[in-house]
Parts: structure tokens; sequence; C-alpha cells
């Protein structure tokens, strides 16, 4: 081992002598100078504690030793060996019959590289393929007490869960900042089984009903000919289908307004979407929506940001969230509940709520009818250590449910039923999918499934079966008392089969006229913008003249502006729904923190190092994020070592839409430091100055534009930067062109 580990050294040593240059690369020619192999930027902070990689047991935020310590998934020892454990003392040649000779077909290391290899792609996800996951911890408050008997709510009890956020229309190689749904799906590991929370960042859905969603998917995945567009709505057949089937109309909206290009996971709302049902201690039943709230507030992005990530940084979410929870800025959401009473109307209809059909999953209910009531809280506080074991693998259920927590008859939801399980057999190849490390329950399992393909479990006993006496009757069957799931007595209604829905499903308009009524001036001018341009995209004008029609039965006045951008006539005025609001649904006029946004401080050659670092440092402690930008790499004050600054990006690799707010300590003379300044403020983003800002007229920019401050000193920079974070851009800002 010891002649082993030499040798590595030694050939470490030499490459990194070729690679910096050490002594007698080329005899007679001064070697240059090393350059200095540090980071060049200065870790963001420390980062959470991570145990060591203890075989196949999922990593556990709360530091909780899980039951199961075997080591079968681990890397085990120093040597590189074959799957079979026989160490190998070179892989970089194949054994060939002599040096120029074929490849030998004994070569088992050669095969079983290969092999594995071949193998290494499972199908991604018919839906949202594309994802970014981490875990962390929720903790209830106690609050659903009196509503739900779940363990997992009550007062300080810590919870373990895994979070995967996701784009649905996307394949897995595709931008995070596409116009799209969110998924916004958490993994429970309750004590009492596991429970999963599949949600979206968009409060409704598509279609009512699960016979629908080949259809509507089909119709927005990219055509079929030529696979285009990736990722987008912005086609033919998905506004075909939605002006078709109106009961997309209200999805669409939430789609074309900002919450369809979020800032980040870190801002976005989540929801359940379906109707709930919850079960208290007494055998009680209530309805409740779920709500994610998340404590940074909910932000967007501005459509050309969207466009610009999509090339400059189609990473930028995930990577937005992993470099937040590295940082130790760990990201939370409050868990919420909408509840309603489990009774039956004066018509003999149940699951109503002031006229609102709770199994319609078109609609939602207004927090001013049934405020949000928060139950707990989610941090999310680790990365996950292999993309593809953890948030490639993971496999979610809205029928992974914990006593307490019970579906209604929402006839999405129950579809998903049996979507969610059938499609991991395709994509994780077995029904084991289960024992996988990341899918493992944290509560004890003792189930009677046997065999199938990647089976891991060594099953003892030899009665797989119910009754038995051969293995002492094991394992028991739990009662209620002993915390068994027990299905909760519901009246189904003396019925005949029939393939329809209830009449209170025919209302496809009136709450996306509430959605658009309860929009800002700004925000109700993006979503016009986003019908134009996807209809601007697609090819068949009967098609953006029946969605024109469409938007008329929403709101005339919207419809119109559509028409008019696309060169189209006005469509005929029809009559809408009785208008109301619901100003909990507009993003804008609310303050928000200004935790865990990202400053851009641009600086030229010349700008004092002393004063960079105390603005950094000033950034920092308030919980922000730094982010120096210079002309060139490596360190600002090079040969101070105390007073250096890490230079985080160059003029060459920043863009705009990764900073949340800019100061400029120095304002360069350079092209790119030119469109940054811009599109700062051309995105109605926050603007603060220790220089002049002269010559800036082109761009619309003068020292008086609304969300742009000019300072003396770096002191004054944060206290009047951060007033204008909390409303997240300066919406009064003029629009010098349309954004
Ligand atoms: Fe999904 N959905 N879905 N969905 N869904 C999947 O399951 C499906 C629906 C949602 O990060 C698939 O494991 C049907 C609503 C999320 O792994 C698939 C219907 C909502 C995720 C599937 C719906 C969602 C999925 C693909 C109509 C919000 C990603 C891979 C009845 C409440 C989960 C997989 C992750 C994933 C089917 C509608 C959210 C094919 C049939 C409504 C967040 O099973």
């Amino acid at each position: 081992a010891e002649a082993a580990a030499k040798k590595v050294a030694d050939a470490a040593g030499k490459l990194a002598d070729e690679v910096i240059g050490g002594a007698d690369v080329v005899p007679g020619v001064p070697a240059p100078t090393p350059p200095s192999l540090e980071e060049p930027t200065d870790p963001t902070g420390p980062l959470p504690p991570k145990p060591d990689q203890k075989g196949a047991t999922p990593y556990s935020p709360t530091g909780a030793e899980s039951s199961d310590t075997e080591d079968a998934a681990r890397q085990q020892g120093e040597f590189l060996t074959t799957a079979q454990g026989a160490r190998l003392s070179e892989t970089d040649h194949s054994q060939k019959a002599g040096r120029r000779g074929p490849v030998l077909l004994q070569d088992h290391h050669l095969r079983e590289k290969i092999m594995h290899f071949d193998h290494e792609r499972i199908p991604e996800r018919a839906v949202h393929a594309r994802g970014a996951g981490a875990h962390g911890v929720f903790e209830g408050n106690g609050a659903a007490a009196s509503v739900c008997k779940a363990g997992v709510f009550a007062d300080g009890k810590q919870t373990e869960v895994f979070v995967r956020f996701s784009t649905v229309l996307g394949s897995r190689g595709s931008a995070d900042t596409v116009r799209d749904t969110r998924g916004f799906a958490t993994k429970f590991y309750t004590d009492e089984g596991t429970w999963d929370l599949v949600g979206n960042n968009i409060p409704v859905f598509f279609i009512q009903d699960a016979i629908k969603f080949p259809d509507v998917v089909h119709a927005a995945k990219p055509h079929p000919d030529r696979e285009i567009p990736q990722a987008q709505s912005a086609h033919d057949t998905f506004w075909d289908f939605v002006s078709l089937h109106t009961e997309a109309q209200h999805h669409t909206m939430w789609n074309m307004s900002d919450r369809g290009i979020p800032r980040s996971y870190r801002t976005m709302e989540g929801f359940g979407v379906h109707t709930f049902r919850l079960i208290n201690d007494a055998g009680e039943t209530s309805l409740v929506k779920f709500h994610w709230k998340p404590h940074l507030g909910v932000h967007s992005l501005v459509w050309e940001e969207a466009q610009i990530a999509a090339g400059m940084d189609p990473d930028l979410h995930r990577r937005d969230l992993a470099d937040a929870i590295e940082a130790g800025a760990f990201p939370k959401w409050d868990l919420g509940i909408q509840v309603f009473p489990d009774t039956v109307d004066s018509d003999g209809v149940s699951e109503m709520f002031h006229g609102i059909d709770l199994l319609d999953p078109t609609k939602i209910v207004p927090e001013e009818l049934a405020p949000v009531q928060v139950i707990g809280t989610m941090t999310l506080n680790a990365n996950p250590k292999n993309y593809f074991a953890e948030t490639e693998q993971v496999a979610f259920h809205p029928g992974h449910l914990a006593p307490g927590i019970d579906v209604t008859s929402d006839p999405l939801l129950q579809g998903r039923l049996f979507s969610y399980l059938d499609t991991q057999l395709t994509r994780l190849g077995g029904p084991n999918f289960g024992q996988l490390p990341i899918n493992r329950p944290h509560a004890p399992v003792n189930d009677m499934l046997r065999d199938g393909m990647h089976q891991t479990a060594d099953h003892v006993g030899v009665a797989p079966y119910q009754p038995n006496s051969l293995d002492g009757g094991c394992p028991f069957l739990a009662g209620a008392s002993d915390g068994a799931l027990v299905e909760v007595a519901q009246q189904i209604a003396d019925a005949q089969v029939v393939r329809d829905a209830p009449a209170t499903f025919d209302d496809h308009f009136s709450q996306a006229t509430l959605f658009y009524a309860s929009m800002t001036e700004v925000e109700q001018e993006h979503i016009a913008a986003a019908y134009t341009f996807e209809l601007g995209k697609c090819y068949e004008e009967n098609i953006k003249i029946r969605q024109v029609e469409q938007l008329a039965r929403i709101d005339h006045g919207l419809a119109v502006t559509v028409a008019t951008g696309l060169g189209l006539p006005a469509p005929a005025e029809v009559p809408t729904a009785e208008v109301v609001t619901s100003p909990a649904l507009s993003q804008i006029g609310r303050e928000w923190p200004s935790d865990g946004r990202l400053i851009g401080i641009l600086v030229t050659e010349g700008s004092d190092v002393a004063a960079v670092k105390e603005l950094e440092q000033a950034v920092f402690a308030d919980d922000m994020v730094p982010l120096v930008i210079a002309p060139t790499g490596g360190r600002l004050g090079e040969g101070e070592p105390d007073a250096t600054v890490a230079v985080s990006r160059t003029y060459q690799t920043q863009r705009s839409i990764e900073f949340d707010a800019l100061v400029v300590v120095d304002l360069p003379a350079h092209p790119r430091t030119d469109v940054l300044i811009s599109e700062m403020y051309r995105h109605k983003k926050a603007i603060a100055s220790l220089a002049p800002l002269d010559g800036l007229a082109d761009v619309g920019l003068t020292t008086d534009s609304p969300g742009v401050v000019v300072v003396d000193e770096a002191a004054g920079v944060l206290p009047a930067l951060k007033p204008l974070l909390a409303t997240h851009r300066a919406w009064d800002r003029p629009d010098p062109v349309r954004i």
C-alpha cells in the first residue's frame, strides 16, 4: 500500500509540475511563476455539516441515526476495483493481442466498464423531467391539532423532508427559466409512514379530470414531427388545445402571469392544488387546501431576463438553490392550510364552499374567504450528495399518505393515484423502487411484497401471506389505536355509472377573470405581453383568433390588447363574470425581507479596495450575498493580504440576470458593463452608486430615476438599497421598452 501511495504521490507531483510549470519543463527556459492554487473566490459561508456517506441509507438532515447501517452502496477501500472487488492496476488501455493488435473478448474490465456505461441512463420523467432537489426539516407548530391527528403537525415535531422542484414541459437538459408551471413536491419521512405532498407553484390545473392528462401533455410537449419547441408553451398545438378545451384557461392565465417565470425556487409559493380531507383524533373530518409560503417572498423574473438566462445560465434556478444552501442561507417556507367544513349544503351537495366546488382543481378559494393558517415550517438545509441517486430516483406519489390525511373524490387527484405508481415501473425499472435509499420510509417497513426486479432486501420468514401460522402470524395487523391508516367512512351517493362532471365544473372563466382583475397594472401588462408573445409564435391564424375570443370571455380589454399586438381585429365584446378581486393573488404592493438577495458590486481596476471590502462585509452582515464584478478574475488589492477582495464575476462572465440589485463603486467605460447597467435599469432593479452616473441618458437612466440612488460613502449604500429591494423592483420606473 505504501509503494502504491508513493506512486500516486509521485504521479500527482509530476502532473502538478506540468500543469503549473514546475522546474525543467523546457530546459534553459525559466519556469513561469506557478499560479496560486487557491480558490480564486472566497467560500461564501460554512457548508452545512454532512455525516459520512453511510452506505445506502439516506442522508439525515436532523442527524438522526437510521436503523439501517448496511454498507452495500458505499465506496470502500482506496483502490480502484472491478464491480466484483478485484483490484485493478490499469484502466487506460484495453487488453490487446500485441500493442497494435485487436482487442481481446476476455477483457472483463473493459466489457464491464462499457456495459455499465451503456446502461447509465434511465427514461426521464414523462413530465417534470428537469428538477433540482434538497433535503431539509419540517417542524410542526401544533396549530393543525384540532383538524388533523397526523404526528407530523405536532408542536415541535421535526420530520425529515426531501423536496424536488421542477419545470413541467422541458427535457432533463432544458433551461430552468422557461415560462412554465413549476413542480413543488415534498416527501415527508414521517414516523407514521411517508407522506408526499406533490404540488405545483400554481394553485390550479389545466384539466378537471385525469383522463385529459395525456391530451394536455401531448399538446404542450414539442410538436411530434420536428420536436420543436423545447420547454415552451409558445406553439400551435398548445394553444390549439387550450383554446378548445376551455377549462385550461384559468391555469393558462397563471402561466402567462409572472408566476410562470419565478425569480428563484426560493421565492415561489407552493400549492397542493386539490382539496384533501383531514381527520382529527375524534374521527371528525375537514376539507383543506395546502399552501407553501416562502419566507423570502414571492418574486419573479421579467420575461427578458428569463430569455437571457436560458442562454447565459440555463441552470439559474438549480444553481441559486444549491448555492444558497451551501452558503448556509437556508430557504424556508411556512406550510399553511385553508380549512373548509366537510358538510353537505342546503342543496344536498358536499365539498362546496361559498359556491366554489372544492372538487374542481381549476378553482381556488380566495384567501380573503378562507385565510391560510400556518401549521409548520420547512427549512431546506442540505444539498443532495448525488444527483442521480437522490433527485433523479426520488419517486413521489399523491397516494403516499400518513394517518390523518386522506384524499377526496377530485377526479384529477383520483387519476393521479394510479399514475404515480405506474410510471415508476418504466422509469425506475421495476416494482422495488421503494427500496432505493431516497425512497425508503423512515418508519419501520414490514410489508409482504416479495421478489421482483432489483430486489435488494434479503427477506426472512416463510410466510409472506396473511393469515399465517408458520411465521407466528407475523406481521400483525394494527388497529386505529396502534396508528394504522384507517379509511374514513364516507357516504358515496347512490349513483349510476356516468362519464360526466357536475354542472359546477362548467364554469371555466369566472376565476380567470378574478385572477386578471386582482393583478396590478404592471402585472396585467406582463400578462398581455406574454399572451402576445406566445400567440405570436403560432403559425395558425384560426388558433390565435380562437384564443383571443376566449380572452374576451375573461376580460375584453386584455383581448383587445393582445389582438392588436397580433395584428388581428378586436374581438366582439361578450358578457364576462362579475368582477371581484382577491388582493392576495398579486405579487406587487407588498414588502418582503431582503435576506438571501444577490447584490452585484461593480468595480474598476482603480477602485478603492478598502471601500469594496467594507461594502462586501456589510452585504454579508445583512444576510445578503455580495458578488464583486471586476475587469479580470483573481483578487483585488493583491499584495495587501488583509485587504484583498475575491472577484466573483468578471466583465466577461457576469450578466445582469443574477443580481437583484447593483452597487456601482466606479463606473467602467466598457461595452459589457454598459449592457449590465442598461439591463438592470430596464428590468427595474435597484441601483446604488458611489460614482456619478453620467452619460447613461441613452438607457434612460438619470440620477433621479425611481430606484436609482447616488450616495457619498460605502456606509450609505445598504440603507438606501434595502427599502428598494423590499418591493423587489422599482415598479414605478418608466418602461423605456416593454419588457
Ligand atoms: Fe403529475 N405526474 N400528474 N401533477 N406531477 C408526474 O410522476 C400526472 C398533476 C406533479 O419531482 C409523473 O413520478 C397525472 C397535478 C409534480 O418527481 C406522472 C396527472 C399536479 C411531479 C404524473 C397529473 C402534479 C409530477 C411523472 C393528472 C400538481 C414531479 C414522473 C391526473 C398538484 C414529481 C412521476 C417529481 C410528476 C402524472 C397532474 C404535480 C407521469 C396523470 C394536478 C410536482 O406520474
